[in-house]
C-alpha cells in the first residue's frame, strides 16, 4: 500500500563505483547500532563495495559537523597523491583519529593506493529531548552545522539525526520499536538509498 511520507520507491541507483563515509554519533547506542545497520544495508543492496564504506564514531551528535569536514578533507588530500598523505595529516591536525583512519583505508581494485573523495557522507545522530534546553540548542546546530558542510564542501552530507521526544520514537525510527517485535521502519536504510542516489547524481545531472 502506498504511504503519504517517506522518500517513495527508490530508483535503482548503482552504486558500485561510489565511496561512501558514514560518520555515527555513540549517544543511545542501541538506536545508533540498528541506524547504522540499516544504513550499510542499503549501501551494499545498491552495489556500494564494502571496503569502499568508511565509518567513523563521534561522542555526541553535536561533533557530527565537524568530523563530516575532516573525514571529507582528509578523503580529497589522499586522493589527490599518495605523495602529500603526510602533508594532509599535518594539515589537519597530528594524531587526529578521523585522519588516520581515513586515510589507511584499503585501496580499490580499479586504482591500487589511490582512493577517491567520498561521493557522501551520511552523519547519524540520535537526539533524546531531556528536561533542559539542550536538545534544541545540539538539533539546530548540527542541522545548520552539517548543511553549512555540504554546501561549502560540495559534497552531499546525508541528514541522519533523529529529532526524537522519547525512546520509542526511536526505537520505531530505527524499525527496532514494539519491545521485541521490531515495529518501525529503518530509516538508516533511506539514508543509505540516500546517499547512492545523492552520490550517483552529483557525477552529473544533466
Ligand atoms: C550531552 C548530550 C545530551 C544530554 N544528549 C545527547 C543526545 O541525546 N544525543 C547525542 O547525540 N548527544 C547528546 N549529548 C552529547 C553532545 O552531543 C556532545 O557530545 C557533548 O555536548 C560534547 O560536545
Amino acid at each position: 500500500m502506498a504511504t503519504l511520507k517517506g522518500p517513495g520507491k527508490p530508483k535503482a541507483y548503482d552504486g558500485s563505483g561510489l565511496r561512501i563515509g558514514i560518520v555515527h554519533a555513540r549517544w543511545n547506542t542501541t538506536i545508533i547500532n540498528a541506524l547504522l545497520s540499516g544504513a550499510k544495508k542499503a549501501l551494499a543492496a545498491a552495489g556500494v563495495k564494502e571496503e569502499n564504506v568508511v565509518v567513523q564514531s563521534v561522542p555526541g551528535s553535536y561533533e557530527l559537523p565537524f568530523a563530516v569536514k575532516q573525514m571529507y578533507s582528509a578523503s580529497q588530500v589522499q586522493s589527490s597523491s599518495t605523495g602529500v598523505v603526510g602533508a594532509a595529516a599535518d594539515l589537519l591536525g597530528s594524531a587526529s583519529d578521523l585522519t588516520q583512519l581515513s586515510l589507511s583505508t584499503p585501496s580499490t581494485k580499479e586504482s591500487p593506493g589511490l582512493k577517491t573523495p567520498f561521493d557522501a557522507i551520511i552523519a547519524i545522530g540520535v537526539l533524546i529531548k531531556g528536561e533542559t534546553m539542550h536538545f534544541e540548542y545540539i538539533a539546530d546546530a548540527v542541522s545548520h552545522g552539517l548543511m553549512r558542510v555540504q554546501l561549502d564542501g560540495n559534497v552531499p552530507v546525508i541528514f541522519g539525526l533523529l529529532t526524537l521526544l522519547n525512546d520509542a520514537q526511536g526505537l520505531n525510527r530505527a524499525g527496532i520499536g514494539g519491545a521485541g517485535t521490531n515495529e518501525g521502519h529503518n530509516h538508516g536504510e533511506d539514508w543509505g538509498s540516500a546517499a547512492v542516489e545523492l552520490g550517483v547524481k552529483r557525477k552529473g545531472w544533466v
